[in-house]
């Protein structure tokens, strides 16, 4: 296989010139191709295949051990001007960038074979699809590249009608994380990644080229492409309503993406569209659309059980790459919170000894199709994608931030999203736990400078009189003991259907200097076993501690200088005004 492409087929080469490879393998996505290239990484020892029996056509694929997460400190944004990446971004010019990739690549696939990976984000026949070539030594990426995306000889025939694609060369070189760097040349449409086989710096059509470049590509042409899941619900009377929520790394998008309703809330049922990834369009009528642009899911397998995510948890009992869990006796996979199996061997393939810290790693992943989901929508696959009723922001926050409230307006909903705050997780390298501002949960996507990006989103409301309401929620409260203050996963749909109501201006909310919380009533809780206490904890909100938050949010803002948008300031100025004459 080749292409009629000449842009393609002279980047190809260039590629194989620099590189060296043994040989060159055009991906054409079929089934014998995967089962050729899986019994293959069988055979080399990359897969182990798991149990056959309980688990078919499950593999496990043991990572370098210093090779487990996406590495922020190693991710760079190349522009000409350092100001357009901002603050937010790790900054390289473009020529400094390719002398340095230049020399890592310099014939880094000798006696490796090249794999040419065409791949499409969006269904193929979507006008929001953008497509992509991966170039990569890694036969790891291909497998998970083709669960992941439409990848193969129908992308390729994608990428020749629309004539251009993003270009992603990745090798795993030798692993040295002094030798790690993932860079962006948005200008170029392109994307240089080396010396990290984790899905996160390595599958190019997921972070690199569905966040960064697309946000890049977005601001330019007028749509959004932002780090939210995207979730349909149905009510008992058959109505839909489409959610899509931004919450950081790790903190529960596939869990609620993949909801299922708890037994007090009969008759409603829950879609699943996508949950990592939004691309949000304007259509003529002004409505947001969304499209997810992946095909399967990258998941945190740690705590996935039939009580979290039973969806998720059936759903890897088959056709999936485990990477990083450990093992039963019996070579089932397993993990922590998994409640039922004991594990023999850890995620390093040591002998379990609890001493040694988790059996599975906390960033251990399932890759597995979305098209296996029970609760997969019909219309994941449509070309114009769904509407959208509601924008949802959300953190990992212990303290403060209430269960759930409404922003004013579009323009008050964007400095929501801006001051979005969460404790870091086992996703990215570096210290878990501490709270970092997490801008529209796009801390490590944005490709841009946060402050430009904030003006375009504000820059919206002069589109369309008929934006989603946007939303913050906090599943994470907790008590001065470390309790969980909400019980969160299905339960969850109790705040969501809150969130409909007031898109549907089905219930009045109370009126803060933060925003619109719910009254008590409204919120559902029949059948739940919540104290009084806890309910007031996570419905109301401490003014005085919110205003040290906003100053705090206020100090992150002046972080962007000049280019702070004045309409952000704007608002920040009016909120500690509200919460000032509150305070009295
Ligand atoms: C992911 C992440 O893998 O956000 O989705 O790190
Ligand atoms: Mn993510």
């Amino acid at each position: 296989m080749t292409t009629k492409l000449q842009s393609l087929r002279e980047w190809v080469e260039q590629v194989a010139d620099l590189t060296r490879p043994d040989q060159i393998y055009w991906c054409d996505g079929s089934e014998a191709e995967n089962q050729r290239f899986t019994a293959a990484m069988c055979d080399s020892g990359d897969l182990l295949p798991l149990n056959q029996e309980t688990y078919p056509n499950c593999y496990l694929h043991r990572s370098d051990p210093s090779d487990v997460a996406r590495v922020e400190h190693l991710t760079f944004i190349c522009t000409d001007d350092e100001e357009d990446v901002g603050p937010n971004n790790l900054w390289m010019s473009p020529a400094d960038g390719h002398a340095k990739m230049d020399a890592l690549f310099d014939g880094c696939m000798q006696g490796r074979t090249m794999y040419v990976i065409p791949y499409c984000m969006g269904p193929l026949d979507s006008p929001y699809a953008r497509c992509g070539v991966e170039i990569t030594d890694s036969p790891y990426v291909v497998v998970n590249m083709r669960i992941m995306t439409r990848m193969g000889a129908s992308a390729l025939a994608r990428i020749e009608q629309d004539g251009n694609f993003v270009k992603g060369l990745h090798s795993t070189g030798e692993l040295d994380p002094e030798r790690r760097f993932i860079l962006h040349f948005p200008a170029e449409l392109e994307i240089q990644s080396y010396g990290s086989g984790y899905g996160g710096n390595a599958l190019l059509g997921k972070k690199c080229h569905a966040l960064r470049i697309a946000s890049w590509q977005a601001r330019q042409e007028g749509w959004l492409a932002e780090h939210m899941l995207i979730v349909g619900l149905e009510s008992p009377e058959g109505e839909t309503h489409y959610v899509a929520c931004a919450f950081p790394s790790a903190c529960g998008k596939t869990n609620l993406a993949m909801l299922i309703p708890p037994e007090s809330q009969q008759g409603w049922k829950v879609w699943t569209l996508g949950d990592d990834i939004a691309w949000l369009h304007l259509d003529e009528n002004g409505q947001m659309r969304a499209i997810n642009p992946e095909a399967g899911y990258f998941g945190v397998v740690p705590g996935t059980n039939a009580k979290t995510n039973k969806n998720a948890f059936d759903l890897i009992t088959r056709d999936t790459i485990f990477t990083n869990v450990a093992t039963t006796a019996d070579n089932e996979p397993w993990w922590e919170d998994k409640k039922e199996g004991t594990p023999a061997t850890d995620w390093l393939g040591r002998p379990f000894d609890a001493g040694n810290g988790p059996a599975a790693h906390p960033n251990s992943r399932f890759t597995a199709s979305a098209v296996n989901n029970p609760c997969y929508s019909s219309l994941a696959e449509a070309p114009d994608g769904v509407p959208i009723s509601a924008l949802v922001f959300g953190g990992r926050r212990k303290e403060l931030a209430p269960l759930v409230y409404e922003a004013k307006n579009w323009r008050h909903g964007v400095l929501v999203g801006a001051g979005v705050a969460s404790e870091t997780t086992a996703a990215a390298t570096g210290a878990v736990g501490v709270v970092r501002r997490d801008p529209m949960a796009m801390k490590p996507f944005c490709g841009y400078n946060f402050a430009d990006y904030w003006n375009h989103w504000l820059s919206f409301a002069e589109r369309s009189e008929n934006l989603p309401r946007i939303f913050h929620v906090n599943w994470f409260r907790q008590d001065s003991e470390g309790n969980f203050l909400w019980p969160g996963f299905g339960e969850n749909l109790r705040v969501l259907r809150w969130i409909i109501d007031r898109c549907e201006h089905r219930v009045d909310a109370i009126e803060t200097p933060i925003g619109l919380l719910p009254k008590k009533d409204n919120i559902d809780i029949v059948d739940l076993e919540i104290d009084e206490a806890a309910l007031h904890a996570l419905l109301s909100v401490n003014l005085e501690q919110w205003k040290a938050e906003m100053e705090s949010v206020g100090e992150y803002l002046s972080s962007f200088g000049a280019r702070l948008p004045v309409e952000l300031q704007l608002e920040h100025d009016e909120v500690m005004q509200a919460l000032r004459e509150a305070a009295g």
